[in-house]
């Protein structure tokens, strides 16, 4: 980087997933690491939640500048109908790619950072502009393994003449079972899949590779890519997470659709006695499956705030949630519970003293949230790299999964006497409570100045 102060330009991609750790990351460098720093955006976004985000984010820190990537055109109508809208907007930005040429080519840039959604197409973006560039991998240590080593899983099979996709032992890593690889990656031809195994053979090429996790969660993976026995040759990987959140005051819009009250309901409720229930912001769960949930947590008896979501982009969350959990059940609980459909500062929830556990999708920012507020999770992983991500809950002792629990998978949903038994034993296991706290100090430790995610996150500035 020489003398002057290093330009990184971030190319995040859609879905709060993906935007939520860039912008941790933009502050983080341009705050806390003496960076100029630019965010590539493209308009509108998918969801309400990421336009309102970036607001948020680009008026509180107007130190990060804002690049405007202008899509090229795009017909959705080549894929299927329904086909997820944010997996198109990935699709849609990795052919826009080569329109990152000339809007950087002015901006006086040092290095990109592009999310690993985009890397095969934005590296040789990187290689014509000849900056180097990395990648920012937004879910977990042991899906970037995966991400590193399936196309080698997969020309194996090709040469061995298997077809199919079953568990996948990593190198160095473990066993990922059948059940648990994103269901998308058992068909070659889907769309995720392409992006995924390009993306994978692309990471060879990258000058480095910041992950959001730290060495106390994900110890066996972390080891084993810096050791190159995942795939090899390999680029550096900088565990630097908990990427911490920017503490960005809510917009005004926000504002009036969330429920200023939950912090004080919060506030209201014994220390660790409140269950938190949210799956994120991307997909809608179905009615049954929360018809089940609602009566696991009615015969749980324990107090509750859950963020309920009926559809998947939070434009047409139209839904009503007495319509959708019927006028009965809310009055049963209403005495010991919060229900909402707006958006929440999700870390102010999990910070606060009486929530005493997770019950989450364990989306990465989900569980890397909980890591660092020492909060223990239920997992109820669904689709995606979320029982991967469930896994890593479980192994580092920061809470429980049921892994023959198919949470809306093919054999339907999971009962609401098995939520609330296991609602009940996580609520009173101490030994599940102290690991959780545990990890919070290591997570609080690892982000500290001199702690290992600062170093990496130094090291990586000094590249
Ligand atoms: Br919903 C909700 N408040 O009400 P994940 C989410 N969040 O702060 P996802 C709130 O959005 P992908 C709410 O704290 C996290 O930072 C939450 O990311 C925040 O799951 C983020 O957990 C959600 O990774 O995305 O949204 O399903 O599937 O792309 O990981």
């Amino acid at each position: 980087s020489g003398g002057r102060r290093p330009h990184v330009v971030l190319i995040p991609s859609a879905g709060m997933g993906h935007l939520v750790p860039f912008g941790r990351l933009a502050v983080a460098l341009s705050s806390g690491h003496g960076c100029d720093v630019s965010l590539v955006t493209v308009l509108p976004t998918v969801s309400a939640a990421e336009s309102n985000h970036l607001d948020a984010l680009l008026g509180a820190f107007p130190a990060v500048r804002r690049l405007e990537l202008e899509l090229a055109p795009f017909d959705a109508s080549e894929f299927p109908r329904g086909a997820d809208p944010f997996f198109l907007r990935f699709e849609a930005m990795r052919r826009s790619a080569p329109l990152l040429v000339p809007l950087l080519a002015g901006a006086a840039a040092s290095a990109l950072v592009t999310d690993i959604t985009l890397s095969s197409v934005v590296i040789p973006v990187a290689d014509e502009l000849r900056l180097p560039c990395h990648i920012l991998f937004t879910a977990s240590a042991a899906m970037l393994s995966l991400c590193a080593y399936f196309p080698t899983y997969l020309d194996a099979n090709a040469a061995a003449g298997v077809h199919g996709v079953g568990d996948v032992d990593i190198p160095g890593v473990y066993r990922i079972p059948k059940s648990s690889i994103p269901q998308a990656l058992h068909d070659p031809n889907h769309l995720f899949t392409r992006q995924f195994v390009a993306n994978g053979r692309s990471l060879s090429r990258a000058a480095g590779i910041l992950i959001n996790t730290f060495d106390a969660l994900e110890p066996d993976a972390v080891a084993a890519l810096w050791q190159g026995s995942v795939a090899s040759p390999f680029p550096p990987v900088f565990a630097v997470g908990p990427l911490l959140p920017a503490n960005i005051p809510p917009p005004a819009s926000n504002q009036s659709k969330s429920p200023a009250n939950y912090i004080d309901w919060l506030d209201a409720q014994p220390a660790r006695s409140v269950v938190y229930v949210s799956f994120g912001s991307r997909k809608a769960v179905s009615g049954e499956q929360l018809k089940q949930l609602a009566a696991g947590l009615e015969s749980s008896n324990h107090r509750f705030l859950w963020v309920v979501k009926s559809t998947v982009v939070d434009r047409d969350d139209a839904g009503e949630i007495t319509s959708l959990l019927g006028e009965e059940f809310l009055d049963r609980v209403q005495n010991r519970s919060l229900i909402t459909k707006a958006w929440v500062e999700q870390e102010e929830v999990l910070n606060h003293k009486s929530v005493g556990l997770f019950i989450s999708h364990c989306g990465w920012n989900s569980v890397t949230e909980a890591a660092a507020s020492g909060v223990p999770v239920l997992a109820l992983p669904r689709f995606g790299d979320q029982r991967v991500n469930a896994g890593v809950v479980a192994r580092a002792g920061l809470g429980v999964w049921v892994e023959r629990w198919s949470w809306e998978g093919e054999e339907g949903v999971v009962s609401g006497e098995e939520i609330s038994e296991k609602v009940k034993a996580v609520m009173g296991d101490e030994v599940v409570r102290r690991k959780a706290a545990s990890l919070g100090e290591a997570a609080a430790a690892a982000v500290d100045d001199g702690g290992s995610s600062y170093r990496c996150l130094a090291e990586f500035v000094r590249l």
